[in-house]
């Protein structure tokens, strides 16, 4: 059988785990440990999830790329390359916001054991400083994500930007999937109603693999 193997709050893996869910394909659902760094080195020589291993035993990553190896009868339809190039900008500054509110939390969920979380943080903390001062500020990011999601909410009609579901509304929902994690964060109806589109569309279940074994 095939394997995903994926850290659960990882954007880029919920990606592919959302194809997954909505191609309704069979795998292996592998949750690795992020102070894991052997398991990804030897299977394509890089520490970076998600890697999808298909049963021949060949692994390969990039989130984009392993959606266009699994989505062969192309039922996933893409918004024109203009507009994808807009929405990678748009999701890299919102990711950066998302990632400084949700690291503190993200940390404290059972995805992580002491050793993952340390090294977790250690890692993470060198770019964005420390998860304590982040957690100070995270009125502020939360500030500039609610402003972001003003713009997004705009070009819904009622997907992102079209009339049909697309693989941007994949990307969109698997970056801000990782906010339901933070207790205190809302969105609004009109955001929330969307990104329950994309679970009821996808069948997408963000804490299965919790529960897989
Ligand atoms: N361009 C890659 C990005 C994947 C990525 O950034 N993965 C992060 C987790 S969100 C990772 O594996 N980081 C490993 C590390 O920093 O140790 C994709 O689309 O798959």
């Amino acid at each position: 059988m095939s394997t995903l193997y994926h850290y659960v709050h990882c954007p880029y893996c919920i990606r592919v785990r959302m194809t997954l869910a909505f191609l309704d394909e069979n795998y292996r659902d592998q949750v690795l440990q992020y102070d894991d760094e052997s398991t990804p080195l030897k299977l394509t020589g890089v520490k970076m999830l998600p890697i999808w291993q298909d049963k021949s035993g060949k692994a390969m990553n990039e989130s984009l790329d392993i959606i266009k190896h699994l989505d062969k009868d192309n039922r996933i339809p893409a918004l024109k390359q203009a507009d994808n190039e807009e929405l990678e900008n748009w999701l890299s500054k919102l990711g950066s916001n998302v990632h400084n509110l949700a690291m503190p939390y993200w940390v404290w969920t059972p995805e992580f054991k002491e050793s993952s979380r340390n090294y977790f943080e250690a890692k993470k903390s060198k770019k964005r400083g420390p998860f304590k001062e982040l957690a100070k500020n995270r009125n502020h990011f939360e500030e500039q994500i609610i402003k972001d999601l003003k713009y997004f909410e705009s070009n819904l009609t009622p997907w992102y930007k079209s009339e049909e579901f697309t693989l941007a509304d994949i990307m969109v929902a698997a970056h801000l999937w990782g906010l339901f994690v933070v207790p205190e964060f809302r969105f609004s109806d009109k955001m929330h109603s969307y990104l329950m589109a994309v679970k009821s569309k996808t069948k997408f279940d963000y804490h299965a693999p919790f529960w897989a074994n």
